[in-house]
């Protein structure tokens, strides 16, 4: 089939043949066989069968047996949205232009926060990609959608066997109309690392290339050598810099004096002194009270009237949309939310809620509930072939105990997870209160990935190793603290506000020598083309630009990623509860494997196993039966 993909393309037909066709058409060569690849998905069907799921699965519910319905979709000629402005005139325009509209724009975290906070990252682009074409016609209206960027990308290679660029580039065809928005954590763009500098530049080349529109670019200590490097490789690759400083503390409390309004201010002025285009205000853990949200962004507003403004908030404890609600009227142009079924506690607040609370007033969003209520209803549905991933095995409710602990949203769901389903939910308790004790001994930082993980794996350190403060200071010396502690400790993850925390500092690191300075500043520059050769050559395969970034970024993932596939084929092309779990026996399975070509599956009994430690499972396909051994591990 390959073959024949690439004899009908135009440029083939034309007699364009020079050595760019094969560079520039990557994805036609990638073909495998088809009978080649539906051999490989019999087999992983098998496998799961036999063996159990491939992916981890974190709660003991199943996967639903259904198939979400997808809401019409009216045909109409041109599809328009905010992206025009953007693709027309440039960053620069469609800032002023945000900044000219007179309602509240919203933008949808669905399809990444959303997942990332309640359902471990977990979505896949099979249920994205059936929902976007909707999205795209009837939410026309949404200044963004973020799809991309934090923990997917990770997730995506790691759990899903997906190629996150993929992901983006199948978005981006069935949603031409609406900006796309990404996280990218400054110097450590979708990781937890720092990578030198052309990683990242190169990165958001490809990314643009690949459809991404608007970067979201903070640092976890908010330090901003680490985030310039970002600001700068977004603005040449073309997008839009969406500058964000990551929150944590209390602006309306006068007690808590060290992440002020003062600093947050000063933070404020050296991003737009850095050309930002848009100022994001990320409040990861949901501690943005609404008066402090009126304090910080009308601050902000006086001092920049033509600087748009865009917050994001988690809604662990419930305040989420008051929170926003406040942050409008204060002047943010642009708040985020998740749709009504994906929204609510570590997720984004509901996008219904905003919308209807705001009807006939002067920030009234111009969205209707109607459309926001089918799409709310998908994604209800799609949720339950998530039930495996589910926070809300263990979750029940917000809690305001955040403002105390002040917890990213996805560490707060993964947290309470990992305590409760070891049958420890009272060490929940305990690790929220030693989250806390853990950041005072740290200095009090900003928390959010990797900060945060380094406060977690501190306060959890603590907790089974039954440590207070005091222990943690006096015994530092013979302590053998988490490998994330040292690091931070050493400076790799930058610099934070108000220095390292002495002696404590010097205990724990017994000798290791500190980083100066912005922790990639030193690094070597990637060799790009040499990575792509040897991976050319290691693999065999046709590797793509996208393929070498994957590398680059994640060496070890990407590698599983590709044996993975190699092994079991596109499982991408399932659908998510076959995906999770196998099918049941009589299960009819359609697998649509590329434009045009379904495969029919049922499967019909496993047999027994054999001398070899082999079992036999049968399927039927197209029809004719047809079986697989499979190594039987039990
Ligand atoms: C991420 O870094 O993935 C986050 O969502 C931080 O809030
Ligand atoms: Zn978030």
């Amino acid at each position: 089939p390959f073959l024949v993909n690439v004899l009908r393309h135009p440029k083939f037909l034309a007699g364009v043949l020079d050595t760019n066709f094969i560079d520039e058409n990557k994805r036609l060569f990638k073909f495998e066989k088809a009978e080649n690849r539906a051999q490989k998905l019999l087999y992983y069907m098998a496998d799961v069968v036999v063996n159990g799921p491939s992916t981890p699965l974190i709660t003991k519910i199943p996967p639903a047996k259904i198939i979400p319905t997808v809401p019409h979709v009216h045909e109409v000629a041109k599809l328009s949205g905010w992206r025009d402005i953007l693709t027309e005139q440039g960053p620069e325009a469609f800032a002023k232009a945000i900044r000219a509209h007179k309602g509240l724009l919203l933008t949808d975290t669905t399809m990444r926060d959303a997942h990332q906070s309640l359902l471990s990252t977990r979505i896949r682009t099979y249920d994205l990609k059936r929902i976007a074409p909707f999205v795209a016609q009837e939410l026309d209206g949404l200044l963004s959608l973020e799809n991309w960027g934090g923990a997917t990308f990770d997730v995506c290679l790691r759990f899903l066997h997906e190629c996150p660029w993929e992901r983006l580039e199948t978005l981006r065809e069935l949603c031409p109309n609406i900006p796309f928005q990404m996280l990218l954590r400054g110097a450590n763009a979708v990781g937890y690392t720092t990578y030198p500098d052309n990683v990242v530049y190169k990165f958001c080349e490809q990314a643009v290339k690949s459809g991404m529109d608007i970067f979201r670019i903070f640092d976890s200590l908010n330090y901003i050598p680490n985030m310039v490097i970002g600001m700068n490789a977004v603005r040449k690759a073309g997008g839009v810099v969406e500058a964000t400083v990551a929150y944590s503390g209390d602006v309306s409390d006068p007690s808590m004096t060290k992440y002020d309004l003062t600093y947050y201010m000063d933070l404020v002025d050296q991003l737009v002194a850095a050309g930002t285009h848009i100022l994001g205000i990320k409040d990861m853990a949901g501690v943005l009270k609404p008066q402090a949200a009126r304090i910080l962004i009308g601050s902000i507003r006086q001092k920049y009237p033509d600087l748009p403004i865009h917050v994001h908030c988690h809604d662990t404890a419930g305040t989420g949309v008051a929170s926003m609600l406040a942050a409008a009227e204060a002047g943010a142009d642009i708040v985020d939310c998740a749709v009504d079924s994906m929204s609510g506690m570590t997720s984004q607040p509901s996008m219904g809620a905003i919308i209807s609370s705001l009807e006939r007033t002067p920030l009234d969003t111009g969205l209707s509930l109607a459309p926001v209520a089918k799409y709310s209803a998908y994604w209800e549905q799609a949720r339950q072939l998530y039930g495996p991933f589910e926070c809300t095995a263990t979750l029940k409710s917000g809690n305001s105990d955040i403002f105390m602990s002040q917890i990213p949203g996805g560490q707060y769901t993964n947290m309470h997870f990992q305590a409760c389903s070891l049958g420890l939910s009272d060490q929940f308790e305990e690790v929220k209160r030693m989250y806390s004790v853990a950041d005072n001994l740290l200095g009090g930082l900003i928390k959010v990935t990797p900060s945060s993980k380094v406060v977690g794996d501190l306060a959890q350190f603590m907790v089974q190793n039954k440590l207070s403060a005091k222990d943690v200071q006096e015994k530092a010396a013979e302590l053998s603290f988490p490998h994330s502690v040292i690091k931070f400790m050493q400076g790799y993850i930058g610099q934070p506000y108000g220095g390292f925390p002495e002696p404590l500092r010097t205990k724990i690191l017994k000798g290791l020598p500190p980083v100066e300075g912005r922790p990639g500043e030193d690094m070597p520059p990637l060799d790009f083309a040499k990575l792509k050769e040897e991976l050319t050559t290691q693999w065999g395969d046709i590797i793509t630009d996208q393929d070498t970034l994957s590398a680059a970024l994640y060496p070890d993932v990407f590698r599983d990623y590709k044996e993975f596939r190699r092994e079991f084929g596109p499982v991408d092309k399932l659908d998510t509860r076959t995906f999770l779990v196998g099918p049941d026996i009589a299960d009819e399975i359609e697998i649509q494997i590329e434009k045009g070509k379904i495969l029919h599956i049922k499967l019909l009994a496993q047999g027994h196993v054999t001398s070899q430690g082999n079992r036999e499972v049968f399927f039927e396909l197209h029809g004719q039966l047809s079986s697989v051994a499979v190594k039987d591990k039990e």
